[in-house]
Order: structure tokens, then sequence, then C-alpha cells
């Protein structure tokens, strides 16, 4: 039986707009321990990690709140890795998705240890892929695909001891807004991005399919699922929304793709910012999607 183990990081530190930190809490109230309980799981909530408070100081050699951003994440890290170590499944309630170096470093080095694959599927709008140096905001939750490949500040990209992941363990879904330095460093990293036209142009099955050809049964698939990927008419609970996103029937046949493969093994769902939600249906947008990924389907599946 797969044993889940929440995760609340409540933070905003690597966002620019505030909110995210109350994201935890929405996801509680919007049912997420029963609704997985109720598909038969066993589920833990560990509660909200602690961490310090947003300073709301200006960016310090093109990053904001980097010592915060260190804390958390160390916090997220420790977290995910006990729940690894146990033998749980690992699910992130962010927060900002900053909060992914932490998870995904400690998933990294749980499969390390144990000579597993790892493959990351990234859900978002953005690609994340911002350097100090190229990063038009300072924010951080631009920055963790790049940390995790080893560019960022030292203090984050060996939160493992090495970097997390290489360019071909991570695959991009429903990516609309890239700055112009950062699509240098996907093209040149070759990062597999699907982006919005490619969804369009091929379908969601297509894309799906592609993203999980190299997943086998010895891989950990994580996924990283940052609402602002669905588009903000279904997901306005986001703090950097970008038109044109994902509607609600293509992410649920992302998930149903993803729970039918087998190998979910952590996720992140991050940037849920209940400041700018109404009456919490991102939040419920979030748990029906959870509820898909874990296994929930209409009909008896033949496996
Ligand atoms: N690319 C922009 C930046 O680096 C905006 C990033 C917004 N990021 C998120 N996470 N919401 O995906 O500042
Ligand atoms: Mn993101
Ligand atoms: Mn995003
Ligand atoms: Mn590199």
């Amino acid at each position: 039986m797969t044993t889940v183990t929440l995760i609340g990081a409540p933070t905003d530190v690597g966002a620019s707009v505030l909110g995210a930190s109350m994201g935890p809490d929405a996801l509680r109230i919007a049912g997420i321990a029963r609704a997985l309980r109720a598909l038969g799981l066993e589920v833990r909530d560990a509660g909200n990690l602690p961490g310090p408070g947003n300073p709301q100081a200006l960016a310090q050699d093109g990053l904001r709140h980097l010592q915060e951003v260190v804390q958390w994440n160390r916090a997220v890290f420790g977290a995910t890795a006990a729940a690894l170590g146990q033998g749980r499944l690992p699910l992130l309630m962010g927060g900002d998705h900053c909060l992914a170096i932490g998870s995904i470093s400690a998933v990294a080095a749980h499969c390390r240890a144990r000579g597993r694959r790892l493959k990351v599927l990234w859900f978002d709008a953005h690609a994340d892929a911002n350097t100090p140096g190229t990063s038009p905001s300072g924010n951080l939750h631009g920055m963790p695909v790049a940390c995790l490949m080893g560019h960022g500040p030292r203090t984050l990209t060996a939160l493992a001891g090495q970097p997390a992941l290489a360019p071909g363990q991570i695959t991009q879904i429903g990516v609309r807004s890239v700055d112009a330095v950062e699509k240098r460093f996907v093209a040149e990293h070759g990062i597999a991005v699907h982006d919005m036209r490619s969804i369009d142009e091929h379908g969601m099955r297509a894309v799906m399919q592609q993203a999980l050809a190299d997943v086998d049964a010895d891989t950990h698939l994580h996924v990283s699922f940052d609402m602002d990927a669905m588009d903000p008419s279904v997901a306005p609970g986001v703090g950097t929304d970008v038109r044109g996103g994902l509607t609600y029937r293509e992410t649920q046949l992302c998930m149903e793709m993803l729970a039918d493969c087998g190998q979910l093994a952590s996720a992140d769902l991050v940037e849920l910012n209940p400041a700018l939600d109404v009456r919490n249906q991102t939040a419920e947008l979030a748990v029906d999607l959870l509820e898909s990924l874990f296994g929930k389907s209409t009909l008896v599946r033949a496996r």
C-alpha cells in the first residue's frame, strides 16, 4: 500500500507576490488528506515545517532572500529525506516553487544511494531556469531548475552534495513564459520542454507518452506541479498567472496517465496562493488533480 506523508512548507520567500505561504492550509481545508484516504492510501500529515518569515527585501547580487530560501530548503530536504527513508511517498505542500530545490535534492540523494533512476516531470507556465545572472527579478522561485542542475548559489546547488539533476532527467510541460536569457539556458542544456504550442499541436496524450517513454519499473518518478501551469480561468489562485494554460481536461489526463504508469514516488504541489484565490477553488482543483494522480478513476481500470 502506498503510504503518503504530507509536508507543509508555508512560505513565499522565493516569490514576487505574497500569499503562497497559506497554500498548505488551503489544501488541508480543501480536504487533501481525506481525499487521499478515500482512495485507500495511508496518509500522515506531518504538519508545517518551521522557517523564517518573508523579509520583503531587495535583491542582493541577483538574489532575493537567499538566506531564508536556504533555511526553508534545508528543512524541506530533511523532511523529504525522512519520509523517503521510511519508505513513504513525500507530498510537499508549498509554498512557492523554490522549495522544489530541497525536495528534489533529497529525492536525488535517495535515488543515488539506491541506484534508482530519477525522472522529474515539471508542470509549469515558467521554465524556472534563471540564474542570479539572468533573473529579471531575483526571485528564487524562477531559478529552481537551474539550481538543481548545478547553476546558482552553492548553498542551494549543493544541498545533496552534488547537482541533483542532469538535463535529461527532467521534462517540462505547460511552459509559456520564458525570459529572453533564460531561453538560452534551456536550449544550451537541451532540457525537454513541451510548451503550450507543442501541446496544441500534438495533444496531451502524445506529449505525455513522450514524457513517460523513458520511465521504467526501476524509475523513481517525481512530479513537481506548479499550479500556474493551469489556465488562470480555472486556477486563479496563483501569484504569477499567464494566460493560455492547461485546461482542466488536459491536466486530468496527465494525472491519469501518471497514475497508470505506476512509478510515482514523490511530488510537489506549489505556487497555490489562497490570497488571490476565489472561494478556495484552486486548492479544490489541486485536490481533484491529486486524487487522479494517486489513482482515482471513473471506471475500473484494466492495468
Ligand atoms: N521568469 C520570471 C522570473 O524569473 C518569473 C518566474 C515566476 N516563477 C514562478 N514559478 N511562478 O514558476 O522572475
Ligand atoms: Mn514554477
Ligand atoms: Mn510558474
Ligand atoms: Mn550546465
